[in-house]
């Protein structure tokens, strides 16, 4: 058996190997359960299934006279709008749960409580405040903080028709007003995702645009639970900066005690982070040469950006890192944790440890997490990760050798101080005059997941590739990110080996002049996924400093294998922000042409941002490359006129 049978499951040479001892020995991954789902059902896969009340499932057969239609009479326009709104529901409900949580500690911290936090960022603190309006001059931080958490929970369940503080403060003129008028501007996280949920309920809205406008408004409310969730991390674990790091299987150390942290919330991997510097010694006693941390999905990118710590692995090959055998615990939070972990880790020696009292995973070691005794929760969870070192088994172990070297950290500080090397007074006019002058071509973010509908990484790896020898500026968030760390993509080698001319040129421009130790990456990573606030405030800064709306910003984000719900929610206000956004597999759209329509064109008339589809990666980098040539193209025939009527209208 060799590896290149498994090019059709990874495009990754460590998963590859990995999936070959799977096979060997007998073990199942998500690669052969996605394999035994197939072939899916028609009627769930175009989104025409309900199961909204419990005369359902119906399932819609457009031919069949009574089954062209629900038991209710809801048509295929409406079952598709509901599915796919509900998702966002679940992807905000996600996303904003994390900020809350960050948003409470926060709060904690400046009432005196969580002793084991602090605020670690003053400065950002500070810029928050002043940009939400709260007085800071002669406040101690903690009395700035608590001001601060006390706006952020007020986004959660504000009662008045005023706009959420994070959405409104962090958007252009044009989109607020864009948002009043289609009536998607959120008050309440917690408001839209209830509103929603009772939208859809059965005999209720049957409008598919109405229904779409009202998932619309909980996708604003993603988006802003996720900006406070980057503040308030920020402010609690300071802004991240270029770090120099390494990733895939390889980082895993056969010599140290091995801790894998997996899931999204830096509340624990962070002091995870901090407790395993203090405890090297108490792992030297076992026999080991130390603690070893590594991350998977997006709570390691939340470590990787800040503390520099290795990248094990992405969402789809989570299984294999245990595999290795070399794994002692695995820590976890919430989010994008497969339950087949635990069974798996019967195999081997590893333990799996839970951690929140949401996400628990039958028969694997739950430590609740009490942030009120941090430091303690994490000094237990890692005594067990050295006690289990002792029975890791020497037979069992088998890890590919491979990883890379990673340049990461670029928080949007981070990008706007590289730049700033440049341009003091106006950092992102870097960016956008290398734009004007065709230099670069436009700005693309690449965020999501992996999908095992498809070939793993395959997508993100191949699409960056093709963008980044036309010359785009790509930046890089979420499992999309990490495939690019695996693959080396984040590096300065990948630049010489991918970039095309004017992106290198433009590359080696700033990085001369830039104050760093590091040479500049061909992607620049911003972190997990709630940092797609990062490349949101980009977003608006570019459309600021060019002074039109973000619609005609050359700016373009791409989930090449998106999964979760939190995707489909981060899609739909990219969209709403006036981005066109590419997803690399169809989504359970097309059973309604309605919808689907509004979706990938008529959005397109009222925001700006559309959907593009498409699961071939060549053809979704030529349709890429074409908005941004459309946008770069009005924007120079634009600035020609006005230069030509010397008038601003
Ligand atoms: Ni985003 Fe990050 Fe990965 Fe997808 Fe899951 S870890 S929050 S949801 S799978 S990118
Ligand atoms: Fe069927 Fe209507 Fe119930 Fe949906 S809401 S399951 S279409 S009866």
């Amino acid at each position: 058996m060799s590896e290149m049978e498994f090019e059709k499951f990874s495009v990754d040479p460590a998963a590859r190997q990995m999936l070959v001892q799977a096979k060997k020995i007998g073990y199942l991954t998500s690669f052969d359960r996605a394999k035994a789902q197939e072939p899916k059902c028609k009627f769930g896969n175009t989104g025409i299934c309900c199961r909204i009340c419990m005369q359902g499932p119906c399932r819609i057969i457009p031919q069949k006279l009574g089954a062209n239609k629900g038991i209710c009479g809801a048509q295929d326009y409406t079952i598709v709008a509901r599915n796919t709104v509900r998702l966002i529901a679940g992807g905000a409900a996600a996303h904003s749960d994390h900020g809350r949580h960050i948003a409470t500690t926060v709060l904690h911290v400046a009432e005196g409580h969580a002793k084991d936090y602090k605020i670690t960022d003053e400065a950002k603190l500070m810029k928050v405040a002043e940009r939400i309006g709260i007085e800071t001059a002669g406040k101690s931080a903690n009395e700035v903080a608590k001001g601060v958490a006390t706006e952020a929970l007020k986004d959660f369940g504000r009662q008045e028709n005023t706009p959420c503080t994070w959405t409104k403060t962090t958007i252009t003129e044009g989109r607020k007003q864009k948002f009043y008028d289609t009536a998607i501007m959120p008050s309440s996280i917690n408001g839209s995702i209830a509103e929603l949920l009772h939208q859809t309920h059965v005999g209720n809205d049957s409008d598919p645009v109405n229904i779409i406008f009202g998932g619309l408004k909980a996708a604003l409310s993603d988006y802003d639970g996720m900006q406070l969730a980057t503040d308030l991390s920020d402010v609690l674990f300071g802004t991240p900066v270029p770090v120099i790091s390494e990733a895939n299987l390889g980082v895993l150390d056969p010599e140290m005690v091995n801790i894998c942290v997996h899931g999204h919330n830096p509340l624990l991997s962070q002091i995870i982070v901090s407790v395993a510097r203090e405890m090297q010694e108490e792992a030297k006693a076992v026999g080991s040469k130390g603690i070893k941390l590594s991350g998977i999905c997006c709570t390691g990118n939340e470590v990787l950006g800040r503390e520099g710590i290795a990248i094990a692995t992405n969402f789809a090959t989570q299984e294999l890192a245990i595999m290795t055998g070399l794994v002692d615990a695995i820590v976890v939070d919430v989010q994008c944790i497969m339950p087949s972990l635990r069974s798996l880790s019967e195999c081997f020696h590893t333990k799996v440890v839970t951690t929140m009292p949401i996400s628990k995973i039958p028969g694997s070691y739950h430590v609740e997490f009490d942030e009120e005794h941090a430091v303690e929760s994490a000094r237990t969870i890692i005594r067990l990760a050295i006690e289990t070192f002792k029975s890791r088994d020497p037979n069992k172990v088998n890890r590919p050798d491979l990883k890379n070297k990673v340049i990461a950290g670029f928080s949007l500080e981070a990008i706007l101080d590289i730049f700033g090397s440049v341009n003091a007074e106006h950092p992102v006019s870097v960016l956008t005059d290398a734009i004007k002058t065709g230099e670069i071509k436009g700005v693309a973010l690449f965020c999501g997941c992996n999908n095992l509908k498809g070939v793993h990484n395959q997508n993100h790896l191949g699409l960056a590739k093709k963008l980044a020898a036309n010359d785009v500026f790509m930046i890089s968030t979420g499992c999309a990110g990490q495939a690019y760390a695996m693959d080396g993509l984040l590096t300065h080698e990948a630049v010489e080996a991918y970039a095309g001319l004017g992106l290198k040129k433009f590359l080696q421009r700033i990085g001369e002049k830039a104050n760093l130790k590091t040479e500049l990456p061909l992607i620049f990573h911003m972190g997990s996924c709630v940092d797609n606030s990062r490349a949101s405030n980009l977003l608006t800064l570019m459309a600021q400093e060019l002074g039109v709306d973000t619609p005609a910003v050359p700016f373009v984000a791409s989930a090449p294998e998106p999964m979760s719900e939190k995707a489909v929610a981060i899609g739909s206000w990219n969209v709403a922000m006036g981005i066109p956004v590419h997803i690399g597999v169809i989504a359970p759209v097309t059973g309604s042409d309605l919808v689907h329509g509004v979706l990938t064109k008529i959005a397109k008339d009222v925001f700006g941002g559309y959907f593009i589809m498409e699961t071939d990666y060549e053809k979704a980098a030529k349709k890429l490359l074409a908005a941004l040539d459309e946008r770069a193209w009005k924007f120079r025939v634009r600035s020609e006129a006005i230069a030509k009527y010397a008038t601003n209208e």
